[in-house]
């Protein structure tokens, strides 16, 4: 039951289980990873896709045999293992031309060299038949206030955006955009900051109707966010495109846990949605169970593929958890009692008008809001019975 298959559809980055755990501080304590291993590897322990960034697997700065050479091998381990890959993404925040950013850089040829570095590899994206490609904007930010005009910034990363999502369908490549949130680091301040505005900002975009978002738990969480909520209105945005599973405690730097790893709370309650949807009924989400962690930079070679396992295998435990919550009779009882259903019936009757509202005495004049403050609503109940479920108790 815990053993992963192809039919979960678990996906990595190369980008995970690759880190060789270099941070500000120190120098890498493992060595570099063969991507070709890493598919093997990850198809191994039952994963299902890869994903990696254009430089994860292509070197900056390849010479076009290089290139070839390296994408023959490639192409051979995902044949041999019948691994996909669902994702692609750019690496647009390492080398130091981007350190003020890509799409938002203030030197304009920076911004048309970030153009060209993501058209090529969107054409690759489409050769390997991925069907999303993430914008992680990682360096679209600033320091400093009077550094950054952010209006026109935004104005840029619309541009950017709306020109490639022009592009990909000119091409016909069937490929949707998911832009990643994250509220900082690198950048004091990143532009997008989190689902909200990332939605926010998709909804003016020419092109939004191929953009989405892609999530990722820790950085909405760095924010302060409870991500399973967040996740909802994405969903009933419809513009859940793909996610990024990993582990946070609290409002600090960037951890990248595994899975679980943080708040197990909101990983059941997460993993519940996903795959139940809504408890009064909604969307469940089909798409990639992509984890983006970091295997802990303590860990030697063996600690990552351990914890490439534990991902996968703590998403399966809390699904096979959320399943028994959602049986329970008593779960179904303190749903009841908490009105959980009853949220999915309108506030006006059918062709009520807001005249015939007012009309309606029972609504207020002679409505007890005194009698109707003294409910229950037995939210702390049905809470204990997710964490006994959780905790296996039930
Ligand atoms: C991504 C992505 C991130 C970052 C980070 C790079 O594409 O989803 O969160 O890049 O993992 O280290
Ligand atoms: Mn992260
Ligand atoms: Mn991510
Ligand atoms: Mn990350």
């Amino acid at each position: 039951m815990v053993q992963p298959t192809r039919d979960d559809h678990f996906s990595f980055g190369l980008w995970t289980v690759g880190w060789p755990a270099a941070d500000p501080f120190g120098t890498a304590t493992r060595p570099w990873l063969d991507p070709v291993e890493s598919v093997h590897r990850l198809s191994d322990l039952g994963a299902w896709g890869v994903t990696f960034h254009d430089d994860d697997l292509l070197p900056f700065g390849s010479t076009p045999d290089e290139r070839s050479r390296i994408l023959t091998r490639f192409r051979a381990a995902l044949d041999e293992t019948g691994l996909v890959v669902p994702m692609m993404t750019t690496n647009t925040f390492t080398h130091p031309v981007f350190k003020d950013g890509a799409f938002t850089s203030n030197d304009r040829g920076v911004r048309r060299f970030a153009l060209r570095k993501i058209l090529r590899n969107l054409d690759l994206a489409a050769e390997l038949g991925a069907s999303t490609y993430v914008f992680w904007g990682g360096r679209e930010g600033a320091e400093v206030d009077s550094g950054k005009d952010i209006r026109a910034a935004l104005d840029r990363y619309r541009e950017g955006i709306d020109t490639l999502a022009a592009y990909v369908k000119e091409q016909g490549y069937g490929i949707r955009f998911a832009i990643e949130p994250k509220p900082n680091e690198p950048r004091g301040d990143i532009l997008l900051p989190t689902l909200g505005h990332a939605l926010a900002f998709i909804a003016g975009l020419e092109h939004g109707d191929i953009v989405g978002v892609n999530p990722e738990v820790g950085h909405e969480q760095m924010a302060g966010l409870n991500y399973s909520a967040g996740i909802a209105q994405a969903l009933w945005a419809g513009k859940l495109f793909h996610l990024d599973l990993n582990g946070q405690r609290g409002i600090k730097y960037d951890q990248d846990l595994i899975f679980g790893h943080g708040d197990l709370i909101n990983a059941f309650s997460l993993v519940d949605l996903i795959e139940h949807g809504a408890p009064g009924g909604g969307p469940a989400y089909d798409g990639p169970r992509h984890f983006d962690y970091k295997p802990l930079r303590t860990e030697d070679v063996t600690g990552v593929w351990d914890s490439a396992a534990a991902n996968m295998r703590t998403y399966l435990l809390l699904k096979e958890r959320a399943a028994a919550f959602r049986a329970d009779p008593e779960v179904q009882a303190a749903l009841a009692t908490a009105g959980v259903a009853e949220l999915s019936t309108p506030t006006l009757n059918p062709g009520e008008t807001l005249a015939d509202l007012a009309a309606d005495r029972t609504a207020f004049e002679d409505y007890d809001a005194d009698k109707a403050g003294e409910r229950g609503y037995g939210f702390g109940k049905l809470n204990q019975l997710a964490v006994e479920h959780l905790m296996g108790a039930r």
